[in-house]
């Protein structure tokens, strides 16, 4: 049984309490290892070793910053392979997939690296009275909550360029995916970060990340996660006026015009459903099919998922692996289930699987439904599960209402080959990111994140770097 620790200023120790949490290993239904129950004693002392490195790494030459977390980057490449086993044991995915992320990881630490480089200040001259400057200066203590879906890529997403800007961190990974954080503990230990510059406190929202959220020397909140814990996290951040970046899923429509390359759109469109078990934010879950293609396309989909083998994590021809924990593999069964009420005939899948060798595991088969109405609580409610539903549509506003009927909007794909069609829906659509004729393309320099309930605030690129820095202004008259 591995025993995970906090990490705290530099060293691993157990928490205060002494209480531990069981974690489970989806694939097999069985506990995996016990993570530390924290709370507000120890996100206090992780936010004390914070407090306490903040002004040695605030100071510390830009060069310096950069070559630790390249090292961070490096040592994450060389241990791929302990992080992706680590990792889908924890989570439930294929191992395949976990390596992909690990590379993700690491390029989240070269990327922010190399922006802090270049993050340059403004001036602005008031010809001959005097002149401006914009100093962007780090927060202090931020505060970095994720998620349990992309566990080690969702985290150095935040905590790479809220280190890379100057800060000191107290992070909170989710309880059901803790054990690649802790790993990265060690290796941040490695590349020669400093003692106290990241703290990570394990442990459950409502006592750990609450108390992170609440903590009135932690200047901002950068969190990932469910639209209700969002809201919540915002209503106790908001009145001490701590800066808040809120990611918060969506139910993403992917809109598939007749005159697409229809190829390219199914082989994607499985991809965009039901990568990651479809436990993917930008996942498209409101599969929209002009009439004309609707047969065709929706027939390729299913003789595409019928194909997919869910199962084994670590053998690599599994697409679908296990549903990360007990609660939410019921969660997606009740949607199955209120699908069906709804009026939703279950073209494939539509059931939990027990594969072989796995049979106490939390497997869902890929599942596509249609029939459904547009406004109907499968259509309008995120499943964060392997399951797709089918929207037939006729005109191009008909396609916009219905994509756009949601609370959330937070990605979007649409296919087709008419250029002025995609501008115009790009432009008409309530949401984020757009993909026209493919899905989860991402530059790292662009914005990320969601309108309406999908969140507020935007990661990526310079807008991750104004997240985690102040402007201070400077005027000097002539
Ligand atoms: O996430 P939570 P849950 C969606 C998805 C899923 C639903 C709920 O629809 O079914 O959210 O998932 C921490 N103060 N997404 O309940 O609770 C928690 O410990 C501070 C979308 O597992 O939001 C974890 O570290 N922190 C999504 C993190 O918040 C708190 C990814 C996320 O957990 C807290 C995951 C509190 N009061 C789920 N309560 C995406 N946007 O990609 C919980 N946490």
């Amino acid at each position: 049984m591995i025993q995970l620790q906090n990490y705290i200023n530099g060293s691993f120790e157990p928490p205060k309490s002494g209480a531990y949490l069981e974690n489970f290993e989806p694939a097999k239904g069985e506990v995996f290892s016990m993570v530390p129950n924290s709370g507000p004693e120890d996100v206090e002392a992780a936010y004390q070793a914070a407090w306490a490195a903040f002004p040695a790494w605030k100071n510390t030459p830009a060069e310096e910053k950069f070559k630790i977390l390249n090292r961070i980057a490096e040592l994450i490449d060389s241990n791929r392979n302990r992080f992706a086993e680590a990792e889908s044991r924890d989570q439930g995915k294929p191992v395949w997939l976990a390596k992909n992320e690990m590379v993700r990881a690491a390029q989240n630490f070269r990327f922010f690296a190399t922006a802090a480089m270049q993050f340059a200040s403004e001036s602005h001259s008031m010809e001959d009275r005097g002149i401006n400057y914009t100093l962007r200066q780090p927060l202090g203590v931020v505060g970095c909550i994720s998620p349990w879906n992309l566990p080690l890529y969702l985290y150095t997403w935040k905590i790479a360029p809220a280190l890379a800007a100057g800060n000191c961190v107290v992070s909170k990974p989710s309880e059901f995916t803790p054990y690649s954080a802790y790993i990265l503990g060690e290796i941040c230990t490695e590349a020669g970060l400093p003692a106290g510059v990241l703290n990570i406190v394990h442990g459950l929202g409502n006592s750990a990340g609450q108390a992170i959220v609440e903590h009135p020397g932690i200047k901002a909140i950068s969190f990932t996660g469910g639209t209700v814990t969002g809201k919540h996290i915002a209503s106790v951040a908001a009145p001490m006026f701590k800066k808040l970046s809120l990611e918060l899923g969506g139910k993403n429509p992917n809109i598939i015009f007749a005159d697409a390359d229809l190829e390219k759109a199914v082989k994607t469109t499985i991809n965009s459903s039901f990568l990651n078990q479809g436990e993917i934010c930008l996942c498209g879950s409101r599969i929209l099919i002009q009439k004309q293609v609707y047969e065709t396309v929706k027939n390729k989909l299913v003789d595409a998922v019928n194909q997919m083998k869910t199962g084994n994590p670590a053998d690599e021809k599994t697409r679908i692996g296990a549903i990360v924990s007990k609660p939410h593999y019921h969660k997606v069964l009740g949607y199955i289930d209120l699908a069906k009420e709804e009026g939703g005939n279950i073209l494939t899948g539509g059931k939990a699987l027990d594969p072989e060798g796995f049979e106490n595991g939390w497997f869902i088969a890929p599942t596509i439904i249609e029939g459904l109405p547009y406004d109907c609580r499968t259509n309008q409610e995120e499943i964060f599960g392997p399951v797709v539903s089918l929207i037939p549509f006729e005109t191009e506003e008909e396609a916009l209402q219905m994509a756009n009927s949601t609370n959330y909007g937070l990605a979007c794909s649409i296919w087709t080959s008419d250029l002025n069609r995609a501008h115009k829906m790009a432009a008409a659509i309530e949401s984020g990111i757009v993909w026209i004729n493919c899905w989860l393309l991402r530059d790292l320099r662009t914005p990320f994140g969601g309108v309406k309930q999908s969140g507020v605030g935007r990661e990526g690129g310079w807008e991750a770097m104004r997240f985690f820095t102040d402007p201070k202004n400077v005027c000097i008259a002539f």
